[in-house]
């Protein structure tokens, strides 16, 4: 292993263990405590958000909130899959969700308006928007996903780090989470195609479920 490359950065070349040298170099603990400092931000934004939102409008419009740090073995996976040497800089240019929010909304309308007010606060950049929801993949996979960039305030510095936020109604993530699994089993099922037809006939079911919902709700409102 020879973690020197010539802009004096630590890097990883030609390890038998990327993972396991990943989880013990010092510089790339630092940048997992910063993206966990990162999600902290974001989580706290969101929950400043929905309890506004519930004095204004009197209900919550998050279901819940799950933060995760995308493990060491998946950061390796995704690098080597974009054949990317793994380094620092690499991987925070190149990896957009080693810190990723799931915000788990009521009603599809909420989605937009906590995602609006969210990207609108002063110190949050927005790098990418990609709208599933009004665009969803052919699978039949609906979430609004944003890469933002948050600052952290360090002792001696302040840094921008992104975070992957995705946002989905409770019956799109609950698809999603089946769906997952048919990802991951594929190759053992004798026909994952016919799965994957009934998988988006749901997702066709819950999408009109979702805004049915929402009409109920408005009605209500
Ligand atoms: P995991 O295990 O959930 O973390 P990129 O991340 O930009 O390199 P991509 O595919 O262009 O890759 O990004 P995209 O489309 O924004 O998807 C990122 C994440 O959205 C995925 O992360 C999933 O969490 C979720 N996602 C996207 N498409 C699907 C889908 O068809 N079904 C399900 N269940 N989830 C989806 P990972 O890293 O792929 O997986």
């Amino acid at each position: 292993m020879s973690m020197v490359n010539d802009m004096g950065m630590e890097v990883l070349v030609n390890s038998d263990n990327p993972e396991q040298v990943l989880q013990n170099m010092q510089p790339f603990m630092d940048l997992m405590m910063n993206y966990e400092c990162a999600l902290m931000e974001i989580e706290t934004k969101l929950k400043v958000l929905n309890n506004e939102f519930a004095m204004q409008h009197n209900r919550n419009p998050f279901e819940s909130i799950k933060c995760r740090l995308k493990k060491p073995m998946s950061i390796v996976g995704k690098m080597k899959k974009k054949g990317l040497d793994i380094t620092i800089d690499n991987i925070v240019e190149n990896l957009t969700d080693i810190a990723g929010v799931r915000v788990i909304c009521s009603f599809p309308e909420d989605i937009y308006a906590v995602s609006e007010l969210l990207s609108k606060q002063d110190d949050i950049k927005v790098v990418q928007v990609k709208d599933y929801i009004r665009n969803p993949k052919s699978n039949g996979y609906r979430s609004l996903h944003l890469i933002i960039e948050v600052p952290i305030f360090l002792s001696k510095q302040k840094k921008y780090m992104k975070v992957e936020v995705q946002f989905r109604t409770i019956a799109m993530d609950f698809w999603a989470s089946l769906d997952h699994k048919l990802k991951y089993k594929k190759d053992n099922l004798k026909h994952p195609e016919i799965i994957a037809q009934e998988l988006k006939k749901c997702a066709d079911t819950i999408t009109a479920m979702d805004y049915k919902m929402q009409e109920i709700r408005n009605m209500l409102d």
